[in-house]
């Protein structure tokens, strides 16, 4: 009596799990359906404060938005900043399984999304010690892959972030201090500080001289190489050039350098302060200092 109950539990549960199969693939196949001609052409961040309206009542929905959200920008390569994405990559890696992804850390993520790394090819940490710490879970890579649960894992590749930034750094003040500073938190920085003929061009003429600039980005101890940026339109070989993996800009330039071959954050500008604030503030006290010895 008992073995026959084990029985008919056995048996029905093997019924359930052929239907239960059937539906899912059933869905995955129409889900690749409404997916399928994506065009590989992007490169697309998304930092923690995307705003990707995402918020929807259910999981489903919000997979489903972030999944339209991905075949509306064409996506090709995706850059994630924020470990909160990481739920959606084996979607990704299913349904777009040419999106190269690449995510970046600071800080160590919550050992339930360390099985989600299997879904990257980069990650980009900002410390040996974030690298380090891989060692011992070898991203649980092995043992998965060993009982084949699912064939679209990955062992990623891990490195270092390298970050870039561009200025021309005149009359050197808090908002560049801060910029600098909040770069260097993500790793090591690279800076391009425009060349005067550069500055010319752009119609910016600069009180301080490029040896001048370049001196006062170095004094802040952020930055790792200081180089002359000599041209605007060279940004991605210069990316290319010093092998970085992250680009960084004040949001004054938001969206500007997107097309860049690694992922690009622009972070807020430091509230009133700017170099055209100082050359008006200067050109001010002159004319009041002119105006007394009238
Ligand atoms: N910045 C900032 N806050 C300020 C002023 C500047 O965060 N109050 C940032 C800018 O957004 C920029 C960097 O500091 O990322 C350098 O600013 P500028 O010296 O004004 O550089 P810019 O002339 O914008 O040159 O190829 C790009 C250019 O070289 C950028």
């Amino acid at each position: 009596m008992y073995h026959r109950n084990v029985l008919t539990i056995n048996e029905n549960y093997t019924i359930v799990y052929e239907v239960f199969n059937k539906i899912k693939n059933l869905i995955i196949n129409n889900m690749k359906k409404r997916f399928e001609n994506h065009k590989y052409e992007t490169n697309l961040t998304l930092n923690s404060k995307t705003n990707l309206e995402l918020i929807s009542k259910n999981n489903y929905d919000k997979h489903i938005t972030f999944l339209e959200y991905i075949k509306n920008k064409n996506v090709k390569v995706l850059y994630l900043m924020d470990e909160n994405y990481l739920i959606y990559c084996p979607d990704i890696k299913l349904y777009f399984p040419n999106i190269i992804i690449n995510f970046y850390m600071t800080k160590e993520i919550l050992n339930k999304h360390l099985i989600l790394l299997n879904y990257i090819d980069n990650i980009f940490c900002s410390t040996q010690n974030l690298i380090d710490s891989f060692n011992n879970y070898n991203l649980l890579f092995d043992y998965y892959k060993q009982l084949n649960i699912n064939s679209q894992i990955y062992k990623p590749n891990i490195e270092l972030i390298s970050v870039i930034t561009f200025g021309t750094f005149d009359l050197f003040h808090h908002g560049h201090f801060n910029i600098l500073k909040n770069s260097s938190n993500f790793g090591t920085l690279i800076v391009g500080v425009s060349t005067d003929e550069l500055n010319i061009k752009k119609g910016k003429i600069s009180i301080n001289n490029l040896q001048k600039r370049k001196t006062d980005v170095l004094n802040t101890k952020f930055t790792e190489i200081v180089f002359d940026e000599k041209d605007l339109s060279l940004k991605n070989s210069y990316v290319m050039k010093y092998n970085c993996n992250l680009l960084i800009m004040g949001d004054d330039w938001k969206d500007k350098f997107d097309f860049c071959d690694c992922a690009c954050i622009y972070l807020p500008r430091t509230p009133n302060i700017s170099t055209t604030l100082l050359k008006s503030q200067e050109n001010n006290n002159k004319s009041n200092t002119t105006t007394r010895e009238e």
